[in-house]
């Protein structure tokens, strides 16, 4: 790419004219209340416990709590929306009602289940099919809400059976770019929409390394998520079990802020990921010409 760097963006709107300060990289919690999910399935089927975990990463820092009632772990089967709505409405109203402030995300590809859970008080949609609903999208705009688009390629249920890209960053960087299109198109605002790269949904481990080392790319859509926690790459890479691979999640983080420009970092483990970015920002704003 030519000419000079388009410039980070630090904020994201949320709904009700709140905003996410993303000018330190920030940590989402990750709040799993399904009984399948990849790697804290059947932790948080109790909304009670759920909601006392998402109350607990709040206090150890997390700038925003993702709260997911349908496992996209590679081979998941779907979930009807009933059902996710059953996992995770009595989760966001029960945060919400303990904390009137908390930013609340819902992870979701259903405009049905979005719809409903930004009523119950969620402020962000987590969307990792970057808009395979086609009505996602209105839904997100008509609640003035925010909005991460995710990158997955096939159906969770075969997403890793033999992907295949041409150029892998290029058709992330392309398909994020159409959904980020369709957003805007359908009144979601340019300030309110982050992306993600999609680590493991519909991807090779080099096809992962490859747009972990390269987050760059999406930098003219907007801010960058990602997503490593204890995710299978680390299997691949390191042959470390789910119990073994906070580490690994914990460099990647790191790296992936600093060298990459991510500005949100989602994580099942909040206080070890946020100690490691914010001591590590310390020193990075120090580098000799940071920030001119
Ligand atoms: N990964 C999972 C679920 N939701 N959302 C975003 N934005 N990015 C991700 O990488 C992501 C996600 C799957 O992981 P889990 O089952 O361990 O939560």
């Amino acid at each position: 790419m030519s000419g000079p760097a388009p410039l980070l963006a630090e904020r994201l709107r949320l709904r009700g004219g709140r905003s996410l300060d993303l000018a330190v990289p920030a940590v989402m919690g990750v709040i799993n209340a399904t009984p399948d999910s990849f790697s804290d399935g059947g932790r948080f089927s109790a909304p009670d416990d759920a909601v006392r975990a998402a109350l607990a990463q709040l206090e150890e820092g997390a700038a925003i709590i993702d709260v997911g009632g349908e496992s996209t772990r590679p081979g998941a089967a779907p979930v009807p929306a009933e059902e996710e709505l059953r996992r995770v409405l009595p989760v966001i109203e029960g945060l919400r009602a303990q904390d009137p402030e908390a930013p609340i995300s819902v992870d979701t590809s259903k405009a049905l289940v979005a719809k409903a859970a930004l009523a119950a008080g969620a402020d962000l949609v987590n969307d990792v099919t970057g808009l395979r609903d086609p009505r996602m999208a209105e839904v997100v705009a008509a609640a003035g809400a925010g909005l991460i688009l995710g990158h997955l390629r096939g159906e969770p249920r075969t997403m890793q059976r033999n992907p295949r890209y041409d150029d892998v960053l290029a058709e992330v960087a392309a398909e994020l770019a159409a959904a980020r299109r369709r957003a805007l198109a359908a009144g979601v605002p340019a300030e309110a929409i982050a992306v993600d790269p999609g680590i493991g949904f519909g991807k090779s481990l080099e096809h992962n390394l490859l747009l972990l080392g390269n987050l760059h790319r999406l930098h003219p859509l907007g801010p960058v998520v990602v997503g490593v926690s204890r995710k299978s790459l680390f299997g691949a890479l390191l042959g470390r079990g789910l119990d073994e691979r906070l580490a690994a999640g914990i460099g990647v983080a790191v790296a992936c802020a600093l060298e990459g420009g991510a500005r949100l970092v989602r994580t099942h483990d909040v206080r070890a990921t946020g100690d490691a970015l914010r001591a590590a920002w310390e020193v990075h704003r120090r580098r000799e010409g940071f920030g001119a």
